[in-house]
Order: C-alpha cells, then sequence, then structure tokens
C-alpha cells in the first residue's frame, strides 16, 4: 500500500516519516508530482484546512492522502496566530521577525511575554485522512505549554524556538529527538497509524 503525505512543508514530511516509520506503507511525498499545486487555505479551523488539503490532493493524485493543519494558539492574542501560523507577518517574514511581532503584541496586551503573565500556548495539530473524494479519517493532537521569554535553541522548525513545554523545562527547539514524544503532530499521527494498522 502507498500512502501520500501531502504538506509543501519539508519540516513536516522529516518529522512525519519518523512518526510513521512503523507502519507497512510505502510513504510517497508531493515531489512525485511536481506539477500539482498547492490549495488555498481558506479554513476557519484546523480541521477544515486539513481535510481540504487532504481531499484536494486526494483527487489530484489519486493516493490514498493524508494532510495535516497545524499552528501555534496563544491564549494572550485570543488564539493568533492559529490558522495563520505559515503566513503571519506576511509569507516571506522570517521566523525571528515573527518571533518579534509577537512579543510586541504580547506587549501591547500588557503582558511581559513572559510565560506566566502570557498565559498558555499550544501547538495544534488536525490530520485527515482521504481516499477519492471521501474523508476516511480525522484526528487532531495537542501539546500545551508557553511562550518563552525570549528564543532559545536551533533544532525543530518554525515557532519551537519560542514554544516553552513546562515538563521539559525547555522549548521544543531545544528538546531534539524528545520533542517528538509530546508534540501535537506526535499524538496525531500515533492515532493515524493505529487507524491504518487495524484498517488496512
Ligand atoms: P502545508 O500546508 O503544505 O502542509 P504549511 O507549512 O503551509 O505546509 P500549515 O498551513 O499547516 O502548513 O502551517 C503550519 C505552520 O504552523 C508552520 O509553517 C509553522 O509556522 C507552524 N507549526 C506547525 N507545527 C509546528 C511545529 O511542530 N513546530 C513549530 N511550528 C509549527
Amino acid at each position: 500500500m502507498r500512502l501520500l503525505i501531502a504538506t509543501t512543508n519539508q519540516n513536516k514530511v522529516r518529522e512525519i516519516r519518523q512518526l510513521l516509520d512503523r507502519i507497512p506503507f510505502d510513504i510517497v511525498t508531493l515531489a512525485e508530482w511536481p506539477l500539482v499545486a498547492a490549495p488555498e487555505e481558506t479554513g476557519l479551523t484546523f480541521e477544515e484546512n486539513a481535510r481540504a488539503k487532504a481531499l484536494y490532493y486526494a483527487a489530484a493524485t489519486g493516493e490514498l492522502t493524508v494532510a495535516e493543519d497545524s499552528g501555534l494558539a496563544i491564549d494572550a492574542l485570543d488564539g493568533a496566530p492559529g490558522v495563520e501560523s505559515a503566513r503571519f507577518g506576511g509569507a516571506d517574514t522570517s521566523y525571528p521577525d515573527k518571533f518579534e511581532r509577537i512579543y510586541e503584541a504580547l506587549r501591547a496586551k500588557g503582558t511581559s511575554g513572559l510565560s506566566e503573565d502570557a498565559g498558555g500556548a499550544r501547538f495544534v495539530c488536525a490530520v485527515a485522512l482521504a481516499k477519492g473524494a471521501r474523508v476516511l479519517f480525522e484526528t487532531r493532537g495537542t501539546v500545551e505549554g508557553s511562550i518563552a521569554p525570549m528564543p532559545r535553541g536551533d533544532g525543530g522548525f518554525g515557532y519551537d524556538p519560542i514554544f516553552f513545554y513546562p515538563p521539559y523545562g525547555q522549548t521544543l527547539a531545544e528538546a531534539g529527538d524528545r520533542k517528538a514524544a509530546v508534540s501535537h503532530r506526535g499524538e496525531a499521527f500515533r492515532a493515524l497509524a493505529a487507524f491504518l494498522q487495524s484498517h488496512f
């Protein structure tokens, strides 16, 4: 059986491959379909976007397809950047600039940006599995944490340097291989792996 990991984000591909390394599927990626353009992401929720991406790529390729939509939700910013995480501050804005915008927004809310002041934050990962025009399975993973007072660490990707995970006493960018055990993506893709193993 083949399974298409339908994402344009190579950091996601790397993490998802590791999370699915025990399932007996041939993992394929969008590299096999260079002419298939990425769809617009217009959903208001992670779930809507994950379903839309899975159905779009399943229709375009004919493959059993998994897609995910993920992002960082900060309580003090009413859930921002949320579904806009990848595009926050503009598609070409670097992550250090995105971090600075987040610290600015937290200061504007009257918080210092420190964990206790800013309240909680979480990473969310909504996963959808599709074949043809049908969604076969959906799941969501989350990891709870807070915003670190300053970026730390150079592992992971995206917002990991500012996401402080209290049980580790580190940001997820400092957690190295320990990220997968607790991450939003880890939780969601372990549930997907269990579904695939029991249904295929
Ligand atoms: P695809 O839609 O092609 O999958 P994308 O990167 O555009 O790729 P999303 O719209 O789901 O995907 O945006 C996810 C963004 O959320 C990602 O680019 C990061 O900014 C952030 N993000 C998601 N998971 C993360 C993680 O594990 N660590 C840090 N940041 C993460």
